[in-house]
């Protein structure tokens, strides 16, 4: 590894703690947007915005008019949509709003300005097809008023005018009010000052000076730590607000390390959606890390919504749910009533800039606002069958010898996998499409050795390309001007893991055809059709930017700023290397692609995976919220590195991550090159016997996996689903993030906790019938079932009581003995069960016999509290699967241990 990716590795290690990220208050537009608002709803009060609290707290105690007004004079009905004006009161700038009605009870609303000074970003290419629309039909409630509805009319948009105002009406009943809170949010584009001042000076105008106090706001120059962010176009922000009327279940916007139900945000903090590189980032945050979806669903009995929010740039989400008040006294004329308030919940989404394109899906069931998503946004990518296999990865398989052995042993240990992984260290300096010439001297014989295993080949390419003129990759892109660029006009450079690097821009399309026949075999030199790709690092990391990634201000295709699109370069990578894979094969083979940065859509090109988790327990458990929610977002395929990407698992938490990433779809061991080596093999046969187990189940389950994809593919299923999507009517399940099912027939429980011996499971639905994949046995639903998880052999638990067998003694004097027995883990334990008893006794026990042990023992010792291990002869019986110790004499009243290896 070269010195500037090692010096780079502690700056990723000590990101998180140096404040290398942003929160919330150190987001500019957010502070603005919270300052904005309160100046507009609240005029006569002074706020310093740095105490955002203060205005929190206003907020929530103040209904807020909005300070739009919709002419509904000025409606025109185009033949895809309803178009109308929006004028903000205060400062007379009009905006233009959109509604169209979409095939499959979705509405769209799009607000942007009318005249702009120059156009906004609208986000291409992640809309599968032109959506169709469906004609509305409106008619007006009243003179201040506008209804919308659908052909069929059961689904309807009220547009109120003053303050403006969209319900939409279900059967009747209001589900979602839009700008109901009046923080719809538009900043116009404007005039730089300094341009502004030339301008009006030439003119003889007067300047307003008040404008030279938004560049302490950081409205056209933002600092964060030595990074300062040149904003040419200026403020630029949008915000919307949405409540949820009777909704107290939120779900989606991808990628949190957080609980799969949304939690209220408050206090300044909110959900965000920027793509960042978090080295081991903290669980339980609601920062962003290396994907987003801006994307959420909400549930309740009877119907699921959901809420798309096209936008690629920055985007804040805050969320509060008001729980229903049971009763509020209401005055009705002369007589107090009492009124039962329904809950809602609040979503207020605000973005750094673009458009506020949003997309309503109406639901009502979850399996339709599915249907509706994928729509929109395309389905899952049927997967070719060997990636839904195991995968082995490590940062760094060394070299050839070292993946030869590797794989002999993943056949020596009778443990199936699919596809060897390799990382940055294959190629020639971090140089992508070159192969190190000393590791990997013939790189087409490796791939011949996996092939005639029938096994795959994957590596790594990083969207960072080194600076090099030598390397013939950066020469050509260089020469084609396929690099992003700085605001000055030359390629954008960065640091990455080859040192100095610049960056394909994937957004346009030419530079995305290109780099797809970089994958053609032809160009790329050692790769076979076995080999497929990692895209990684493509949100994009950039070792020396803000926060690890790169400058807002740097240029794409169509000289759009990198602000106005962060979180879809990834996207387009994935998008691209996909696309060639497809070519390389002439159309005619499925590509495997996993990407790390992902956006809305991204389940088109492949699978995507959490980052850098930690090999510590909370981050197994964590996992499985994450997968929830990315994969009820569109994105079935998708996994967590297997063992903790940092640190070293002990044996029984890698073991446990085995057994629950042989249920999560994408299937991957993986870690960090300063790791222990973690190969299946290497933690004692009792835990590769468990390992092998666990994968042995993957495959047995493999048709199923595969017919489930399928599902995902054709009729946007996802594969694995959140108790609530299955049993929708059903509150118990609304909250339930650490079991899941997959497809709807197999009900999963990972072990997240250490030492385990049951779990408490369950089992939704009263009408349904439940039995234990390898118990057989059968429980009806509608209950919690204790089941025993002793890591293999199974556990059992016992008492033994003793005292004269007459007297009171054992009352008076406490003389009795009370021991327990416990077996778990192949380890039999005498222990006290009450410390006040006591009671001399020569009683010994002499044998023990233990049913049900799949495996004959090497050795049997008993330990001692004092130390000592003796062996024990034993015989086992495999017929019986029983292991017979005898011949003992152990005393019963003192602690002792059987230890079984
Ligand atoms: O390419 C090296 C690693 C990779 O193994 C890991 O899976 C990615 O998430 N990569 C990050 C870059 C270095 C991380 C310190």
């Amino acid at each position: 590894m070269e010195t500037a990716g090692k010096e780079e590795i502690s700056v990723e290690d000590e990101a998180v703690d140096k404040n290398v990220f942003k929160d919330c208050s150190k987001i500019a537009f957010y502070r603005y947007i919270y300052r904005m608002n309160f100046q507009e709803w609240d005029y006569w009060v002074k706020v310093c915005i740095c105490v955002l609290h203060i205005c929190r707290r206003q907020k929530q105690q103040r209904s807020r008019k909005s300070i739009y007004q919709a002419l509904l004079e000025s409606v025109t009905t185009g033949k895809e949509s309803t178009r109308f004006q929006v004028v903000n009161k205060a400062t007379k700038v009009s905006l233009l709003a959109e509604i169209y009605g979409i095939e499959g009870n979705i509405f769209r609303l799009k607000i942007n300005e009318e005249t702009p000074l120059k156009p906004r970003y609208e986000v291409p290419d992640v809309l599968t097809n032109k959506p169709s629309t469906v004609r509305l039909v409106s008619g007006s409630g009243d003179t201040g008023s506008l209804i919308l509805a659908d052909g069929k009319g059961d689904l309807k948009c009220h547009i109120t005018a003053n303050p403006f105002k969209v319900d939409l009406v279900s059967e009747e009943e209001v589900v979602m009010s839009i700008n109901s809170l009046g923080q719809l949010y538009f900043e116009h584009l404007q005039i730089p000052l300094k341009q502004r001042v030339t301008k009006e000076n030439e003119e003889g105008a007067s300047v307003d000076t008040s404008q030279e106090n938004q560049e302490d706001l950081g409205l056209w120059e933002e600092k964060f730590g030595k990074f300062v962010d040149v904003k040419v176009n200026g403020p630029a922000s949008v915000g919307l607000d949405f409540s949820l009327h009777g909704f107290e279940h939120l779900y989606g916007i991808p990628q949190h390390a957080e609980s799969h139900q949304l939690k209220n945000t408050g206090n300044g903090d909110a959900y965000r959606l920027y793509n960042l590189d978090v080295y081991g980032y903290k669980i339980h945050d609601k920062m962003g890390i290396y994907g987003s979806v801006p994307y959420l669903l909400a549930h309740k009995p009877g119907r699921t919504l959901g809420i798309f929010w096209l936008n690629a740039s920055e985007t804040l989400v805050e969320v509060n749910t008001e729980p229903a008040a049971k009763y509020t006294l209401t005055q009705m004329g002369p007589v107090a009533a009492k009124q039962k308030v329904r809950s809602r919940t609040d979503v207020r989404w605000m973005s750094e800039s673009g458009i506020i394109d949003v997309f309503l899906l109406t639901g009502p069931m979850p399996s339709d606002v599915f249907k509706q998503y994928s729509y929109l946004t395309g389905t899952q990518a049927m997967p070719p069958l060997f990636s839904l296999g195991y995968h082995q990865c490590r940062w760094n398989y060394e070299n050839e010898q070292d993946v030869k052995a590797v794989d002999a042993g993943f056949d020596e240990h009778n443990i199936p996998y699919d596809v060897m992984w390799l990382d940055i260290e294959h190629t020639e300096g971090k140089r992508y499409f070159t192969w190190d010439k000393k590791r990997f001297p013939n790189p087409k014989r490796l791939q011949e050795l996996l092939r005639s295993k029938k096994r795959k080949l994957v590596v790594i390419s990083d969207p960072h390309i080194k600076v090099d003129p030598d390397y013939s990759v950066y020469t050509k892109a260089k020469g084609q001007g396929f690099f992003v660029k700085n605001h000055e006009g030359g390629d954008f450079e960065g640091v990455c893991w080859p040192g100095l690097s610049s960056y394909l821009d994937f957004t346009s399309p030419k530079v995305r055809e290109w780099y797809s026949g970089l994958f053609a075999f032809s160009a790329y030199q050692g790769s076979t059709d076995i080999l497929h790709i990692w895209n990684d690092m493509n949100e994009p990391s950039v070792f020396r930017g803000p926060e690890l990634t790169m400058q807002k201000s740097a240029i794409h295709h169509g000289n759009w700023e990198h602000r106005e699109l962060h979180n879809i370069y990834g996207f387009y990578q994935q998008m691209a290397t996909a696309e060639g894979l497809i070519q390389r094969s002439k159309g005619k083979e499925r590509p495997f692609v996993l990407t790390r940065s992902f956006f809305a859509g991204s389940q088109k090109y492949g699978a995507v995976w959490t980052g850098d988790n930690t090999a510590e327990w909370s981050y197994l458990k964590i996992s499985i919220p994450m997968l929830l929610t990315l994969s009820i977002t569109g994105i079935s395929f998708c996994g967590a590195d297997v063992g903790g990407f940092i640190g070293n698992p002990e044996a029984e938490l890698l073991v446990r991550w085995y057994q629950a990433g042989a249920y999560q779809p994408f299937f991957r061991g993986h870690a960090t090159m300063n790791t222990k080596r973690r190969e299946p093999w290497l933690f004692g046969e009792r835990h590769t016997q468990l390992i092998r187990e666990a994968v042995k189940e993957r495959y047995t389950l493999l048709p199923y996996w595969y017919s489930l994809f399928y599902r995902a593919h054709v009729a946007a299923e996802p594969v694995v689903r959140p108790l609530w999507t299955e049993f929708p009517n059903e509150l118990e399940t609304f909250g339930v993030e650490d079991e899941y099912m997959l497809g709807s027939a197999l009900l999963v429980h990972p072990v997240t906790e250490p030492k385990a011996t049951t779990v408490d499971v369950f089992l939704p639905g009263s009408n349904e019938v439940w039995y234990g994949s390898k118990t057989f046995a059968y429980w009806e639903g509608a209950r919690t079932v204790k089941i025993p998880v002793a890591l293999d052999t199974g556990s059992a638990m016992g008492e033994f009581y003793l005292d004269d067998g007459h007297s009171f003694q054992y009352l008076h004097q406490k003389q009795f003995l009370h021991r327990k027995f416990s077996f778990c883990s192949d380890v039999l334990m005498n222990s006290c069960a009450d410390e006040k008893g006591h009671y001399p006794s020569k009683h010994v026990v002499e044998k023990i016999f233990i049913l049900g042990l799949k495996k004959q023992p090497s050795a049997v010792t008993t330990h001692s509290p004092d130390g000592k291990d003796q062996p024990v002869a034993f015989t086992y019986c495999a017929k019986t699967s029983t292991l017979s110790l005898e011949k003992l004499s152990l005393n019963i009243g003192a602690d002792w241990e059987v230890h079984i290896k």
